[in-house]
């Protein structure tokens, strides 16, 4: 292996993306609403067998993390990206190795022996995407895979790190050996809100892990469910992400720094260091895109974080780092899938 620097390590759950286009009457049958992210429950467990006999799919790499860090090696050197979690020894795991490979970013998962690689049912109707996952292995992540001799080495290696806040419905404990190296050794570490529910039912992991966190992202209703939960009483995602930023911080030499992305909407960064965001708050634009070149929403948050954290770890500003995500997520939306161009285009 080689001992030059790793400038991302990200962790979340590897998932295999089934992805229907408009069949409204998937929302129906399993009571899923048109834009939003959960994971299986009740019959929803039935829909991945539904999908596969009848319906037509299309298979693609996607967990909102992996999504994140194929997105930031898009835009960073070789070799510069690795990503680890949990899938079982199958053959959709050997699709997720092989689209990471593609794309350059090192696969270090831990091969869980009774349980299939996670699943994600992508149901596509206009601009919304549902997103249903039932997590199989990637939920038996386990602590001890960082113990790893080769999983030691990729973390000390890491400048850089990014947790999918989707991991914390499992990974709690994981999670917190990577942030408090991090803390540690004054390296940056980066989580995202990931879905509503994340910061609605897994608030106490969220709240554990959240002094660690040196870089927040997330989008609008990510944003206003962390700030119903902790019984904020307002909507405004510009004082959301404000406070957001001055919650207390471990490592106190580093400002956090918060991103609130809002689809078409500007993206709005906050931080308690006008040397980071200079006046604490500031908001960005995003260039418009016809209707007529959206193809699907899936994995355009994930396209704007992976943009932007590589940016970052380039040590480019906040500025041109939105811009890097802006440009990334708007890449993504006009293809199918959480999926990037190639051969690549300039950032
Ligand atoms: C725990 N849950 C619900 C999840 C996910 C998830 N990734 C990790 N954990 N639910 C959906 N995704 C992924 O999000 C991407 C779009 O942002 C999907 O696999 C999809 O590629």
């Amino acid at each position: 292996m080689s001992s030059s620097s790793l400038l991302l390590l990200a962790m979340g759950n590897p998932l295999l993306d089934m992805q229907v286009v408009n069949k409204p009457e998937l929302l129906e049958n399993y009571g899923l609403k048109p834009n939003d992210a959960v994971l299986a429950e009740g019959n929803q467990s039935e829909i991945y067998n539904d999908l596969q006999t009848n319906y037509q799919v299309e298979y693609v790499a996607g967990g909102a993390a992996q999504n994140a860090a194929r997105g930031a090696q898009y835009v960073l050197p070789e070799g510069s990206t690795a990503y680890l979690g949990a899938v079982g020894a199958d053959s959709l795991a050997d699709q997720l190795r092989a689209a990471n490979d593609k794309e350059g970013l090192k696969s270090a998962y831990q091969v869980v022996d009774d349980k299939p690689t996670g699943a994600c049912a992508v149901v596509i109707t206009g601009h919304d995407r549902s997103l249903c996952t039932t997590l199989g292995a990637a939920e038996s992540f386990s602590p001890s895979h960082l113990d790893k001799p080769e999983i030691k080495e990729l973390i000390e290696r890491a400048q850089n790190f990014y947790l999918g806040g989707f991991f914390l419905t499992h990974g709690l404990e994981s999670a917190l050996v990577l942030a408090k190296h991090a803390a540690e050794k004054n390296k940056p570490f980066a989580m995202n809100l990931s879905a509503p529910f994340i910061p609605q039912f897994f608030k106490s992991q969220v709240d554990e892990i959240l002094p660690y966190v040196d870089v927040l992202i997330g989008n609008e209703s990510e944003a206003e469910a962390f700030a119903a939960s902790h019984e904020w009483d307002t909507k405004d995602i510009a004082t959301i992400a404000q406070k957001l930023a001055a919650l207390p911080k471990k490592n106190e030499a580093t400002p956090r720094l918060v991103v609130i992305t809002q689809g078409a909407s500007s993206t709005i960064a906050a931080s308690t260091s006008s040397s980071l965001v200079p006046s604490g708050l500031k908001s960005f634009p995003v260039s418009p895109l016809a209707a007529d070149k959206i193809v699907d929403t899936n994995g355009a948050g994930d396209a704007f974080a992976g943009g932007f954290l590589g940016a970052r770890a380039l040590g480019k500003g906040v500025d041109e780092a939105v811009e890097a995500g802006h440009k990334m997520g708007q890449m993504n939306v006009q293809l199918s899938g959480p999926t990037f161009k190639f051969p690549k285009v300039q950032i």
